[in-house]
């Protein structure tokens, strides 16, 4: 890896105007630019697609045996538990910082983090909620999309359905072609406008985890590399789960947290809060 960046870089504050705060509450989504420099997402870049190849467990399905979920991307889990160097990333406060103004809370804490890597010649990611999956009371969470690379039109960069985290039609549909499909015709019937734009190296996305999004296909050749970091209100409790989907995420992200009572495991620490802005939480 080239010469990691000064963490402080992970660390500054990122100022958003109130119109932008607004906007997100009205669209549950918004692009950022210039979030990170060049530098810094080359060199982590580079860590944590090293972490990906490592960890890559569909290296040996070709796309034609996969199915759409396989096709979408390459999927690698909790990477900051598997390198030091990712664990700066995703503990850095800059993006922790932005989420909790979006959010409109006091803190976050982190319910994961992943890597989603679309192939070339990789699928489209069907439309889909984030929280069908989420075993969270409330709808504070908040997923940072950040590309490694610039995403063209043609290399499937993240788009959403504007205001749609208020739809509440689907939510029971998991990543799919039946979700794509169904999904894709509630959306036509409503207003929701439907963004979908390049990414330039630097752009981060935030989407609340009831906004439906989806992304195109990889039709060029070179792989789609992007990082993002799940957060939620630190003062999030964990629901009952309402379905498998839940249940698994339950296993997975937050196994020590308790039904009713704030998830605040090992695994879930506050990156960032309002009331602890110097950070003696942050891992
Ligand atoms: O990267 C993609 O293709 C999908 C990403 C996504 O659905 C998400 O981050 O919530």
């Amino acid at each position: 890896m080239t010469a990691t960046p000064a963490t402080s870089d992970l660390d500054t504050h990122y100022s958003l105007s109130e119109t932008q705060i607004s906007l997100f509450r009205e669209h549950g989504f918004i692009m950022l630019q210039n979030v990170f420099s060049k530098e810094l997402l080359n060199a982590y870049g580079a860590a944590i697609t090293d972490c990906v190849i490592e960890h890559n467990d569909l290296a040996d399905v070709p796309m034609h045996e996969r199915d759409t979920y396989q096709k979408a991307f390459i999927q690698v889990t909790n990477l900051w538990r598997k390198r030091e160097v990712i664990r700066k990333f995703v503990f850095g406060k800059r993006l922790a910082w932005i989420a909790t103004e979006l959010l409109e809370v006091s803190g976050v804490r982190l319910y994961h983090d992943q890597a989603l890597y679309k192939e070339p010649g990789g699928g489209f990611t069907p439309w889909h909620a984030d929280q069908q999956y989420w075993p969270l009371a409330t709808d504070r969470t908040i997923t940072a999309w950040v590309p490694l690379q610039p995403v063209p039109i043609e290399m499937g960069p993240l788009s959403f359905a504007a205001g749609s985290q208020h739809m509440t039609y689907g939510r029971d549909l998991e990543i799919s072609d039946a979700s794509e499909q169904q999904l894709a015709d509630a959306l036509e019937r409503s207003d929701y406008s439907y963004f979908d734009q390049p990414f330039n190296l630097g752009d981060v996305s935030f989407h609340l985890g009831w906004t439906y999004h989806k992304a195109g296909a990889n039709t060029t050749d070179h792989p789609r590399r992007v990082m993002t970091v799940i957060y939620m209100d630190e003062h999030m409790m964990l629901k009952n789960p309402e379905n498998p989907n839940q249940q698994r995420d339950w296993d997975a992200w937050c196994p020590e947290a308790q039904v009713g009572q704030v998830i605040d495991t090992p695994l879930n620490p506050v990156v960032f809060s309002q009331e602890d802005p110097i950070g003696k939480h942050s891992g």
